[in-house]
């Protein structure tokens, strides 16, 4: 017997392959580069030794490490080993791990597979067995008969008027469409294409459109843009809050759910979200003007006239609780409430600006630029604005020019707070602080991965790439749950996300791709928690809306990271 199978096989009764993988060795579940790093924590006593890369049969070893003793894990780092395969980590007196994978494009698939969730998003039409899969299912909220609520009513259009407003996707797990919450996930879906337009058309994913010749990720981006458009009253620029039932549905596939739907307030915020977003749209669909004819001119047009009604409008917040009192019915879903415009105003004027290269729209950015910036979030779009300037800072005229440096600065700023501290936490991840457990700790985790590759573009510095990287080995299994949060994917992953199609379309695997939202000490929906600590407050039950449900502004940063890491790969040390 080979030595190694003689130690692994020592201290069990039964045969390895016979038994269950454990849960105590974290790691990426999809796997690692041939040149990148590779690190596995294990939970559980600190006991030093070795560790062992395996075939998955267990019968081979490829590779022998030494564990490191961490503060608080034992850690397993096997980046020396290239070799593309299949394998299993192997921790004696601890288990074997799940199968993982080295090779080139490793993260592909579950790239591609992110940006596919938006599909299964989509409203207003079936999805046919063809695209969809298992997951394929009947029209719902066809959206063309919405109403006009009360809290939106003017002259013109009074209360019950009927509006069409179809397509668009879910934002969640709910079937409500929420412009606050599409403005960052297009933002951001948008800035990826910019950056990577080439690395973006190449990448297929089974839509109805993948036959056309525009690139799949704007034609997907494109299905929540058109109804985006209609949700501006074109008689004054401003733009409806959100378009909802009054109240959430129930648990029923979309055909299903009849409730009536409204348009409420228009809001400053929604406004503003939608000029930053109409206005990148315009220069992207600038460059197909065969396939997109007039869209450029009629995204510039809206955005506009949304950045005049927020002139005009600085303060109209949406306050669901003040519009309960004054009108009917009442509205109790998705609220998406801002108190905070500036960074709002700063997105959609660096937006405007970039675009137009009209000199009042710089202005009215520039204030932004003496504050700090903070993480992207549906509530913060600052970042965006400085992800834009930054990437088209060659071509920017000259009022901006002086700037470019201070950009640079916040932006890496931003970055450095990112890294300080990682190597020394746990899991040796970005992501990590305390105070990134919170509803939608996966998308924050996201977020701050797009950050990192934003430094990683200005500066060349390969720490952030690595730094970036460590997120996503973090989304994928190395944290402190176990999970590889993307339905679907990797060995243990979300079964029961609060997604109401995933729940009642009577098929046992949820709809794939999706990223939940993960770690949420506010535990708000009072499922039952394995822990209450921060980093363990996670439960994949279908009550948990607080850490186990989807958005769509989570798996757009996810999307990013994923295509970003697999277009920067062969940048890995
Ligand atoms: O930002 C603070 C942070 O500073 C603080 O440390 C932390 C401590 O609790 O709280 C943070 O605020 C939380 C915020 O999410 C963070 O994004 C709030 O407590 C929390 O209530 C808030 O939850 C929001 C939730 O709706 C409830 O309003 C989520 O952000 C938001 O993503 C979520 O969105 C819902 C829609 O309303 C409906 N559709 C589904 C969607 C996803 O769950
Ligand atoms: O399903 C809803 C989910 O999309 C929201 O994020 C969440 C918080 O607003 O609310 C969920 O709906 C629940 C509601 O808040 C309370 N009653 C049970 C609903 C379904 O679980
Ligand atoms: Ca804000």
């Amino acid at each position: 017997m080979p030595l190694l199978l003689f130690v692994l096989l020592s201290s069990r009764a039964t045969p390895l392959q016979a038994q269950a993988a454990t849960d105590s060795i974290r790691l990426n579940q999809i796997g690692f580069y041939p040149r990148g790093p590779k690190l596995a924590v294990i939970t559980g006593a600190k006991k030093p030794g070795k560790f062992f890369v395996t075939t998955p049969d267990h019968r081979t070893p490829v590779f022998t490490g030494t564990l490191q003793l961490g503060k608080q894990l034992r850690t397993a780092d096997f980046s020396a080993f290239q070799t593309p395969g299949t394998y299993v980590l192997s921790v004696p007196g601890t288990g074997f791990s799940y199968p993982f994978q080295i090779r080139a494009r490793v993260h592909e698939a579950v790239a591609s597979a992110a940006l596919k969730s938006y599909y299964y998003q989509r409203a207003s039409t079936e999805l046919p067995a063809r695209y969809a899969g298992r997951w394929s299912r009947a029209a719902g909220h066809p959206d063309t008969r919405v109403l006009v609520h009360p809290s939106a009513a003017t002259t013109e259009r009074p209360a019950q008027t009927v509006l069409a407003a179809p397509r668009g996707w879910y934002d969640a797990g709910d079937y409500n469409k929420y412009v606050v919450n599409s403005g960052v996930t297009l933002g951001t879906l948008l800035s990826l294409y910019e950056e990577f337009p080439a690395y973006c058309a190449a990448r297929r994913t089974n839509i109805p459109e993948s036959a056309n010749d525009l690139p799949d990720l704007l034609d997907e981006a494109l299905w929540n843009l058109r109804w985006l458009l209609a949700m501006q009253d074109p008689l004054d620029g401003g733009v409806y809050h959100k378009l909802t039932n009054p109240a959430f549905d129930a648990f029923v596939m979309p055909a299903a759910a009849q409730a009536p739907r409204y348009v409420v307030q228009k809001s400053t915020a929604a406004t503003l979200d939608f000029a930053a977003v109409m206005a990148q749209a315009s220069r992207i669909a600038g460059g197909f003007p065969r396939q997109l004819p007039g869209l450029a001119d009629s995204c510039l047009r809206a955005a506009t006239q949304a950045w005049q009604w927020a002139q005009m409008h600085p303060q109209d917040y949406y306050r669901q609780n003040e519009i309960n009192t004054q009108t009917d019915p009442d509205i109790q879903t998705g609220e998406y409430s801002d108190d905070e415009l500036r960074d709002e105003r700063a997105w959609a004027a660096a937006e405007l600006f970039i675009t137009t290269r009209d000199a009042e729209y710089y202005k009215a950015f520039r204030p932004a630029l003496d504050r700090a910036l903070p993480l992207a979030s549906w509530a913060q779009v600052q970042a965006l604005a400085f992800y834009s300037l930054a990437r088209f800072r060659a071509q920017l005229p000259a009022v901006a020019r002086p700037d470019a440096d201070l950009i640079r600065l916040r932006l890496l700023t931003l970055a450095d707070t990112l890294i300080a501290g990682a190597a020394q936490r746990p899991y040796q991840t970005a992501m990590g602080r305390s105070t990134d457990f919170q509803w939608g700790s996966n998308g924050l985790a996201a977020n701050q991965g797009v950050a990192l590759l934003q430094a990683y573009r200005l500066s060349g510095k390969k720490a952030y790439l690595r730094s970036a990287l460590t997120n996503l080995d973090y989304l994928l299994g190395r944290n402190a749950t176990g999970y590889c949060f993307v339905t679907g994917y990797g060995t243990k992953s979300p079964r029961h996300p609060h997604h109401r199609p995933s729940e009642a379309d009577g098929i046992a695997e949820p709809v794939p791709s999706f990223l939940v939202g993960g770690p949420n000490p506010g535990q708000q929906d009072g499922c039952k928690y394995p822990s209450a600590r921060p980093e363990k407050s996670y439960t994949d039950l279908v009550c948990s809306y607080a850490s186990n449900e989807v958005a769509i502004n989570w798996s757009a940063p996810l999307v990013y990271l994923a295509f970003a890491i697999e277009a920067y790969q062969d940048a890995l040390p």
